[in-house]
């Protein structure tokens, strides 16, 4: 037993390392990670693995146990429209060196989903990151050069549904788990949600 522990007062457990995100179906997953297989042979640096593409759309940082049913009712108090992103723009942030594809225009589902989310979680009194949201999937990390992606194709992502994700960090970098998921309505759906 860790000392300070006692089996009266058993030590509370870690907080892990949250986010919601939305994840690719296979062909859009496949699309980025070709993209990226691509870029990194210009730019060099660390391919994301495929199985962990995905787009984050709040970062939560480290969450206390306790408060995940919390997290999770305000997760399902967001009722936002299913859409289509088409990740068309490839470049990099040299601070981080991330290289990365975004939309060259954000859906408003998109924007209204993440607002929704921040709302609802600020509500229910659980803090998240507070920076500007700039839509990206992340790549490549620690690149070397900025990219070349003229020519490369988009990769169309239909969302249907966003997910909370746990990160465990690893041997190979993060690996995540999804431990939570909510739909997002179809148009048949909204519209007569909104007659
Ligand atoms: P990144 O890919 O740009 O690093 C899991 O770590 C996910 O959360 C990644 O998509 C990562 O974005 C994002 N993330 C990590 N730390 C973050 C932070 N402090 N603020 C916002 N997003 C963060």
């Amino acid at each position: 037993m860790p000392a300070g522990a006692s089996l009266t007062n058993p030590p509370s457990p870690r907080p892990q390392r949250l986010f919601f995100a939305l994840w690719p179906d296979k062909e859009a997953a496949r699309a980025l990670h070709h993209a990226g297989r691509e870029l990194q042979a210009a730019c060099g640096g660390r391919l994301t693995r495929l199985a962990t593409v995905h787009l984050t759309l709040v970062f939560l940082g480290e969450v206390a146990p306790e408060k995940i049913p919390r997290l999770e009712r305000a997760a399902a108090s967001v009722r936002e429209e299913a859409f289509s992103i088409n990740f068309n723009r490839y470049g990099w942030w040299k601070h981080n060196r991330i290289v990365w594809a975004m939309p060259e225009e954000t859906p408003p589902p998109l924007r209204r989903l993440v607002q929704g989310l921040e709302t609802a979680l600020e509500q229910a009194g659980i803090s998240c990151d507070k920076r500007p949201y700039v839509p990206h999937v992340t790549l490549l990390r620690k690149a070397e050069r900025r990219p070349q992606g003229e020519g490369l194709p988009g990769a169309a992502w239909a969302a249907r549904e966003f997910v909370l994700v746990r990160s465990v960090l690893d041997r190979e970098g993060a690996a995540y788990e999804v431990i939570g998921r909510w739909s997002l309505r179809e148009e048949a759906e909204s519209q007569s949600a909104s007659s």
